[in-house]
Parts: structure tokens; C-alpha cells; sequence
């Protein structure tokens, strides 16, 4: 039976998953599904939820980055994406919930943002991707689809205003993980898949690289995802933008 990943091209919890994936050395296919589309088609596929990373497995539905962590490791405990030890366990479980719950979401919702403000970018973030339309039509016809999303993701002013504003403490936060070794150790673990793929794809954000590009976090985020698809010149109003530190 193939296993299949579904994904929405530039995803940063779908890239998570297909590093878990690659890390494991488990073969799949890849499904790519358009924003908003993949609500409706996921239900069809009998997946719970809506959201993608969603993946077919040896005749098992998981959905979500963390589920599909700990699916992984129980279909296949090696090489493992959770530490043996408790307390290292609990460390990367810490880690990985703050990648997910934390720091995904309002570097979503800048990127909507930008999306909202200039469709063509989408095409970066499309790179390799088969969505069964052309991607230059795909952005001609898709102001509608754009819009909806940037509704569902909540990329309203304020709040990329709001995700700009808690963006710095992320990065500290980010930082002290790898300073205490929680991630960014010599064995990756679902934590350091979880929250490389976040910073990459803010670093894909011209706006944000200043606030990132001289941190850890940046550096483990190249290690680990080097060619992160896409690419966001600069859009948002600089009054907005916090101040980016100043090299050390
Ligand atoms: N925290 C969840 C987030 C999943 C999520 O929100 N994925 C977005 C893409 S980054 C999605 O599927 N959105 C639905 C859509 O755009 O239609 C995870 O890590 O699995």
C-alpha cells in the first residue's frame, strides 16, 4: 500500500512532515492541494480536520505535525524522533508543542498578509508543486481563494501587527531551546523538524530576515532546511517592523 502525504505547496507543518518522512527513510507519494480546496477534499479523503500535513500510512489517516511525529515513531521507532530518556523526552515534547502552537501561526499569518497584498508571490511557495492547473492561472484566478484564506488565517492588520509585535520573544525563545540543547543537537529530533521549518520559511520573508538571519535559530534553520521554496520581497509597512538586533 503507498503511503500518501498531502500537502499545500509552501506549508511549513507539511515540510515538517516530509522531513519526518525523509528522516524515517519511508517511501510516500505526495498529494498537493490548494488552500482552502484542501478543506473540502480532506473531508472527502475521510481525514477529522481540514488541515494539512494529512497522511495516508499503511492504512492509517494521521493529521497534523505532531500526530504525524508520533505515528512515525510507533510504525517505525527507528531512528528515533523522540529521546529515550523522560526528562530529554518531555524537553523536545515542550519544544515541539511551542513550534506548533506557538510559533507557527503568525508567521502564517504574515505570509497571508503578504499574499493578500501581492498574489504573484504565491508562485515561489508553488515551486514543484502539481495542482492540476498551471500555477500562472492558478494566481490569475485565485484573488478569491487568496482572500479566504487570508480571512481564515486571521492576516488582518492588526494582526500581523500583533504576530510582528510577538515575533523577537519567539526568536529568544527559539534561541534558548538550542542554547540548552533542547534542539539543534548532533541527533534531530521531532522539535528540531518542527521549529526549522517555521524560521525557514520566515527567513523566505525579506521583511523578517533582518530580525533573524544573525540568530541560532537562523543557522539551524539553513542546516536543516536549506532551500525553503518561496520568497516575499519587502511588503510590510516599515513603521510596523520591530527593530532587528544589531549584530553581536
Ligand atoms: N498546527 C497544525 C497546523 C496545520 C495547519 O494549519 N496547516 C495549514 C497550512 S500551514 C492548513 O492546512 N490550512 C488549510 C488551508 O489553507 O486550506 C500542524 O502542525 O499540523
Amino acid at each position: 500500500m503507498t503511503n500518501r502525504l498531502y500537502v499545500i505547496p509552501g506549508s511549513h507543518p507539511a515540510i515538517t512532515a516530509r522531513l519526518m518522512l525523509d528522516f524515517k527513510g519511508i517511501d510516500y507519494k505526495r498529494t498537493d492541494l490548494m488552500p482552502v480546496v484542501a478543506k473540502g477534499a480532506l473531508r472527502a479523503l475521510g481525514f477529522p480536520r481540514t488541515t494539512v500535513p494529512a497522511l495516508k500510512i499503511g492504512g492509517e489517516k494521521v493529521q497534523g505535525s505532531c500526530e504525524i511525529a508520533r505515528a512515525l515513531d510507533r510504525i517505525q521507532p527507528d531512528p528515533p524522533l523522540f529521546p529515550a530518556d523522560p526528562d530529554r523526552r518531555a524537553a523536545v515534547e515542550d519544544a515541539e508543542r511551542f513550534g506548533d502552537e506557538r510559533l507557527q501561526h503568525p508567521i502564517r499569518q504574515l505570509l497571508w498578509w503578504g499574499f493578500k497584498h501581492e498574489k504573484e508571490n504565491l508562485r515561489g511557495y508553488s515551486e514543484g508543486a502539481r495542482l492540476g492547473v498551471p500555477i500562472g492561472l492558478a494566481i490569475k484566478t485565485g484573488g478569491p481563494l487568496v482572500a479566504i484564506s487570508a480571512r481564515l488565517n486571521e492576516a488582518s492588520d492588526p494582526s500581523a501587527r500583533a504576530a510582528l509585535a510577538a515575533l523577537p520573544a519567539l526568536l529568544d525563545q527559539v534561541d534558548a531551546y538550542i542554547a540548552d540543547g533542547t534542539i539543534g543537537g548532533p541527533e534531530r529530533n521531532a522539535a528540531d523538524l518542527q521549529i526549522a521549518t517555521s524560521i525557514g520559511l520566515a527567513l523566505t520573508l525579506d521583511d523578517l530576515k533582518p530580525l533573524i538571519e544573525t540568530r541560532p535559530a537562523a543557522a539551524l534553520a539553513r542546516e536543516i532546511v536549506p532551500n525553503y521554496p518561496g520568497h516575499t520581497p519587502p511588503i510590510l509597512p516599515p513603521a510596523w517592523l520591530p527593530v532587528a538586533p544589531t549584530p553581536a
